[in-house]
């Protein structure tokens, strides 16, 4: 047990009282239930299994290949897709095996602007896309704040980009997964959703999918798809090889099989009609937070949400930067992050925005109608932080409300 490293114990116990007494508002987290805890505490971590199922290149993989199986098996089931590798360590990992397999360095790939919502691994100058593909942005509409599909078009045409990617990691609306469909048939390009944000609302039947349209597929498992930190890549049968290719040996040795098991919980979960109540629960409470936010007076990018996150431009409406409203909420227990907006004039260290998503909120159970008061505790936050004895307060109000919703996992 953990207990008998008092050190590391005691660290443990700090954070699920953080988890416990706070509010999670950071878009990408959530909590995992009880049984996904457990396969990632397992003994399948003990083993090494590089291949796949049913061709490892070490023995005793025969128990290792049911559990990977189960797992491709349902992640099949859950999004209809016709060729799964669970292996991706995590998102970036998946990703650069996703344009390993599809291009060669130096090509084009048009993809959503950093800035604007799109994800490191799009095309930032310093991470593997940026330094050895040629990135081609495209953005929101300044006025609407939403992505101009005829705009993407008229740069596609221009460029001729050998992949198109559609993905986020801030931005509140749903995807024209089909016009990115049709724009790359035009120009002969390969499509590769990057659906780590959304995964669980399609999922959980909320959003539509891109599978049905798109070539690849990759996305993380511990957002909204609520699995252990990792991700897995889904595409046509006719990219599996290449694709199987590039996660391993391409980009990663030894797969994480405690974690993959728990990627088979976690989608055994997602296949109940239970997670179709939280997906659409998830969606709810975002847009009741958004609501909630304007009521208040705070500026909600592009008016409101489709899924499970907004951004809020708390500069604009409040002339607090993104910076200082991060901080002034964590010491209230309110955890969220600084995001820029579309076409922010601040910087990425101390940007405009904030970034809150309802994911983990609804696993704790919150409806709409608690978004009003985590709203409330938000602004009180905001507009009192320069007063220690009201911090103070509304501290211990945010602690006093949190833990009357169970974390799973957490006593
Ligand atoms: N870091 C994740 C997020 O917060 O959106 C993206 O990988």
């Amino acid at each position: 047990m953990i207990k008998y490293d008092p050190k590391l114990y005691k660290i443990i116990k700090r954070e699920e009282k953080r988890q416990k007494e706070g509010l999670e508002l950071i878009a990408s987290e959530n909590y995992v239930s009880e049984a996904v805890l457990e396969a990632m505490g397992t003994v399948l971590t003990n083993k090494y299994s590089e291949g796949y199922p049913g061709r490892r290149y070490y023995g005793g993989n025969e128990i290792i290949d049911q559990a990977e199986s189960l797992a491709i098996e349902r992640a099949k089931k859950l999004f209809g897709a016709e060729h799964v590798n669970v292996q991706p360590l995590s998102g970036s990992p998946a990703n650069l095996a996703v344009y390993m397999a599809l291009l060669k360095p130096g090509d084009k790939v048009l993809g959503f602007s950093l800035d604007q919502g799109g994800h490191l691994s799009h095309g930032h100058p310093l991470n593997f896309s940026g330094l050895l593909y040629t990135i081609i942005p495209y953005f929101a509409d300044k006025k609407t704040e939403v992505i101009d599909m005829d705009e993407v078009e008229r740069i596609a045409l221009k460029e001729k980009p050998k992949m198109i990617l559609a993905g986020f990691s801030a931005y509140s609306r749903s995807l024209d997964w089909k016009r990115f469909k049709k724009i790359a048939e035009k120009i002969g390009a390969v499509t590769f959703a990057d659906i780590a944000h959304i995964a669980g609302l399609i999922a959980g039947k909320q959003l539509e999918s891109p599978i049905p349209y798109f070539d690849v597929v990759s996305t993380t498992t511990h957002k909204t798809l609520r699995g252990p930190r990792g991700a897995m890549i889904m595409c046509k049968e006719e990219f599996a090889k290449a694709i199987d290719r590039a996660v391993f040996p391409g980009v990663q040795g030894g797969p994480h099989d405690h974690i993959n098991a728990a990627k088979a919980v976690a989608f055994g979960e997602a296949l109940k009609p239970s997670f179709v109540k939280y997906s659409a629960q998830v969606i709810k409470n975002a847009k009741a937070l958004a609501e909630a936010m304007q009521e208040k007076g705070y500026r909600v990018i592009s008016g409101g949400t489709d899924n499970h996150l907004m951004l809020v431009d708390v500069f604009g409406s409040k002339q607090i930067t993104g910076k200082e409203a991060e901080h002034a909420l964590e010491i209230v227990g309110i955890s969220i992050n600084k995001n820029m907006v579309p076409f922010d004039p601040r910087k990425p260290m101390d940007p405009s925005g904030i970034r809150l998503g309802t994911p983990a909120l609804t696993t704790r159970g919150m409806k709409e109608k608690h978004m009003k008061i985590v709203v409330s505790l938000l602004d009180k936050a905001l507009m009192e932080r320069n007063n220690p004895k009201m911090v103070k307060k509304i501290a211990r109000d945010v602690r006093d409300f949190s833990v009357k919703f169970p974390v799973p996992g957490i006593k």
